[in-house]
């Protein structure tokens, strides 16, 4: 017979998503997890946090020494966050896929269907974050979902 992979067996794959304070205020909650179960992502986790400067300094680190990274921790601390781990088949990729470009304002015209198209604003208010790899998303879920001892602190991110 012919070798067949069902559902049960099918290797499944974490990867971290933000709907950033500029989604959260806009009310673009419901559409965005609803594009989120319609694509066949599972919510494993989540969490409303409010992100402090050191927090989104410590999770946007890689751009330290970009033009916009002052402006960038400003944003991702203007109001809370929801993090979520996503679960499914190849979610790194597929999920970068829905989310589109990062630039907002190009991928309303290259990609209208995407979640920054639909719901997003321009190159810094892309209502959207989506770890790039692999390795990103267990790095970023660690840094959201590590087991915390207790009194070892609120690790710059007050839960809402
Ligand atoms: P990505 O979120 O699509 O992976 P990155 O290059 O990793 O894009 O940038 C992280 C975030 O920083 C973006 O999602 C966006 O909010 C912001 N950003 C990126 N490039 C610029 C820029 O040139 N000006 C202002 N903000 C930017």
């Amino acid at each position: 017979s012919l070798p067949c992979r069902s559902d049960a067996t099918a290797e499944k794959e974490m990867t971290l998503a933000i709907i950033k304070p500029d989604g959260l205020y806009d009310n673009y909650t419901d559409k965005i997890k609803n594009a989120i179960s319609d694509s066949g992502f599972r919510i494993l986790n989540e969490r409303l946090v409010q992100l402090d400067e050191d927090a989104a300094m410590s999770f946007y680190a890689e751009h330290s020494s970009r033009s916009f990274f002052s402006d960038l921790v400003k944003y991702m601390t203007s109001g809370p966050v929801l993090i979520m781990v996503l679960e499914k088949e190849n979610a790194v990729a597929d999920w970068r896929t829905l989310i589109g470009p990062t630039d907002a304002s190009k991928a309303k015209i290259t990609h209208p269907n995407s979640i920054r198209a639909m719901c997003g604003k321009d190159l810094q208010r892309n209502c959207v974050h989506g770890s790039d790899s692999l390795q990103s998303a267990q790095r970023e879920i660690s840094f959201f979902f590590k087991e915390k001892s207790p009194g070892s602190g609120s690790m710059g991110h007050d839960e809402l």
